[in-house]
């Protein structure tokens, strides 16, 4: 499928499921945050953006990079600790490109563990380039995050910064040292140099009376080398590079959003199932009469269905849901029949006597018509979600594997306690 395929699919899917109010709170927030993600993407792709990312420890100068290639103090650093609290972006209108934005983050080591390698995989993967900035030998944080973005295989380069403590021979040495140490993640074309920030040179004049005035000189940045570099890849792969990311982080995120998307979907569907198995056990337990509630007891599942369908974006018809069900109670009758029916039966006989065992059976009469419903329901959702089939396996495989991941017993104390409460005994 093409880029613009995924992302089209994906965003429908959410727009979808996020006009649904019965969503669940939590579910429509993790939504909403792919929704802008997905929305974001087709802008850049629409526009034919091209994002550069800064990723690297806290002061090891990023925000001072991105700026020395604008040329303007865009980006706010500072000598202490993470000056920079959050993404940020800004225009590089370099040679009136209009499409190249740099985006500042904070420091790698301001977060922790999960998060961090979190935060590195989702800019790597919105950026189209990263500029990996160091301003020294490397610590083993710093390497285990740039190993990580290099298996995400994004163009990559390595900026040593602060270049202007270090003398040419220093600088020869740790370039050395770095590369072997990368090889092959980073080749020597990927490493650049520069001094974003240099500190101030101090001049030592001496007079002819002998006498010394010390006065400083601001040094301008020095960040050649990584703007030819960049420059080098982006007329090489310019627009492929946009475009080949945007196809990789489609597919991912479509993916993601897929399963985001299901996820929500069986949320919801649990909660349709059990107000529906909820309110058959409660028209059971109410009217123990099995003939007379056959009728009623089948429109409950069927409206069930029907909700169901609608939820997972597969609308059917009451007859479609009626046949449905059909072969899922054709399957629960060959799996368990005979246990079904002995437990019916027993319960059955016992409606006959008076007072609190009334009570009782209609309460377990309810709760296996709960159960029953609840099956029902988990079985057509699993139809559903699988796009309306039955996989390989076929009906009887699906329905024996919802049976044995409900804990029957416990289902039905639990149905048939809450089928008590709400008819008020
Ligand atoms: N000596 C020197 N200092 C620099 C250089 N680049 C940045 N700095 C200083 O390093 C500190 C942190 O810079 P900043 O850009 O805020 O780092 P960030 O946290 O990675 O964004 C600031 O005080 C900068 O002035 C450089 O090339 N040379
Ligand atoms: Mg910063």
């Amino acid at each position: 499928m093409s880029t613009d395929g995924h992302l089209d699919q994906a965003r429908d899917s959410l727009e979808l499921l996020l006009q649904d109010k019965r969503l669940p709170p939590e579910a429509r927030a993790e939504l909403a945050d792919d929704f802008r993600q997905v929305r974001a993407m087709l802008d850049k792709l629409e526009h034919g953006h091209i994002h550069i990312a800064v990723l690297g420890r806290v002061s090891v100068g990023k925000s001072s990079v991105l700026n020395a290639l604008i040329g303007e103090r865009r980006f706010s650093t500072s000598a202490l600790h993470g000056e920079t609290r959050h993404h940020e972006m800004a225009l590089w209108d370099e040679q009136g490109s209009g499409s190249l934005f740099l985006i500042d983050t904070p420091g790698i080591n301001e977060i922790d563990g999960d998060a961090r390698e979190r935060m590195a995989r989702e800019v790597s993967q919105r950026s189209d380039l990263v500029l990996f900035v160091i301003d020294g030998d490397m610590t083993d944080s710093e390497y285990s995050a740039l190993q990580g973005l290099a298996r995400e295989h994004r163009p990559l380069l390595l900026v040593l910064n602060k270049c202007d403590r270090y003398t040419a021979a220093q600088r020869n040495e740790l370039r050395t040292s770095l590369l072997a140490r990368l090889e092959p993640v980073i080749l020597p074309e990927n490493l650049v140099e520069v001094s974003a920030d240099p500190a101030p040179r101090v001049y030592i004049e001496v007079d002819a009376d002998g006498r010394e005035t010390e006065s400083e000189r601001l040094a301008p940045p020095d960040v050649t080398a990584l703007k030819d570099r960049i420059w080098e890849i982006l007329e090489a792969e310019g627009k492929t590079l946009a475009a080949l990311n945007a196809s990789l982080f489609a597919g991912d995120l479509s993916d993601k959003v897929g399963a985001r998307v299901l996820a929500a979907r069986r949320q919801l569907g649990e909660k349709v199932i059990r107000s529906y198995s909820l309110v058959k056990g409660v028209a059971v337990a109410i009217n123990p009469v099995p003939i007379a509630d056959l009728a009623a007891a089948v429109a409950v599942d069927i409206s069930m269905v029907v909700h169901l369908s609608n939820v997972y974006g597969l609308p059917m018809t009451r007859s479609q849901s009626g046949t449905l069900i059909k072969t899922i109670s054709g399957q629960l009758l060959l799996l368990m029949g005979a246990t079904w029916l002995v437990h019916l039966v027993s319960s059955l006989l016992k409606a006959g006597s008076a007072g609190l065992s009334t009570v009782l059976t209609a309460g377990a009469q309810g709760a296996v018509a709960y159960y029953s419903t609840y099956v029902v329901g988990r079985a057509a959702e699993q139809y559903l979600a699988a796009g309306c089939s039955w996989g390989e396996g076929g009906p009887k495989w699906v329905i024996r594997n919802i049976l044995d991941s409900i804990d029957r017993d416990s289902m039905l104390v639990q149905a048939r306690q809450d089928i008590l409460t709400r008819i008020g005994r």
